[in-house]
């Protein structure tokens, strides 16, 4: 309806993924740091549904606002942008670090070498994405170790095989840490590991590593997105560094709509 503002039209609601995700909160965060937002709020299901809302609004042309993140395919299915942040509610570039249980340099000096050294760029992290859509991760990541043996060689260089030794990574269930799981799986693989990949969420990935029960992840986004998982575990953990730059996380809308940025919406 032309006489409503924007922000009736989006009902003030941001649609927001599962209530467990690092974004979640930062949303929350945004949700107290704009005068504006007052009164908002955001769904939480799955990103599932936020996809499926996103795709419905676009097809509509009709006004939406999701908690969306860099690497993903949205940007590359739909014409997007993201809404400036002048609070920084949302952190400003994130970084996805490798994490591993205390003791594990000692235990598995030779996974803990490969992991050290696993870093790769957001275009090859795509490409395992894009592919998995067509097939599973699994396959889509044995495709890009395929095409990238020399990548993954200097990752494993000088590192002595193993004998089956078992390491269990666990991951968030996102396409990005799907994607980096599968290939950390397959260097460690590549080497003798036996790699146990568990999905789970991202305050579990913390805490199992925390707690020992868990090795290792490539799945923190930091500084912003998972930093109060980080802050809570800090000092349990060893910090790897990272194993991508150039990663985001924000409020997303299609190109069309007319803000551009959280602090334009009307009370
Ligand atoms: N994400 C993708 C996750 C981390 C990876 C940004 C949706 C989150 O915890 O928010």
């Amino acid at each position: 309806q032309e006489s409503q503002s924007v922000s009736e039209q989006l009902d003030y609601t941001i649609t927001g993924i599962e209530a467990g995700a690092g974004i979640t909160k930062a949303t929350d965060r945004a949700l107290t740091d704009y005068e504006n937002l007052a009164g908002w709020e955001q769904t939480n299901s799955s990103t599932g549904a936020m996809l499926t809302e996103l795709e419905k609004a676009i097809d509509n042309e009709e006004p939406i606002v999701v908690a969306g993140w860099t690497p993903h395919f949205m940007f590359a299915e739909w014409d997007l942008k993201y809404l400036e942040d002048p609070e920084g509610s949302f952190g400003g570039e994130e970084y996805l670090a490798t994490i591993a249980r205390e003791g594990l340099e000692e235990d598995m000096p030779e996974a803990y070498t490969i992991l050290d050294r696993i870093y790769w760029e957001p275009a090859d992290m795509e490409s395992v994405m894009l592919a998995a859509q067509e097939t599973d991760f699994a396959e889509a990541a044995q495709q890009w170790v395929d095409d990238n043996q020399e990548t993954v060689s200097e990752w494993t260089e000088g590192v002595e095989d193993v004998d089956g030794t078992a390491i269990e990574l666990v991951h968030t269930p996102w396409d990005s840490e799907r994607a980096s799981g599968h290939v950390a799986r397959i260097a460690l693989e590549q080497k003798g590991y036996d790699v146990k990949l568990t999905p789970v969420d991202p305050a579990i990935v913390f805490q199992s590593i925390a707690e020992g029960d868990a090795d290792a992840s490539l799945a923190p986004w930091m500084p912003a997105t998972h930093g109060p998982f980080w802050d809570e575990h800090e000092g349990e953990f060893l910090d790897l560094g990272a194993n991508l730059d150039g990663a985001k996380i924000g409020l997303v809308v299609p190109s069309y709509m007319e803000v551009d940025s959280i602090e334009d919406f009307e009370p």
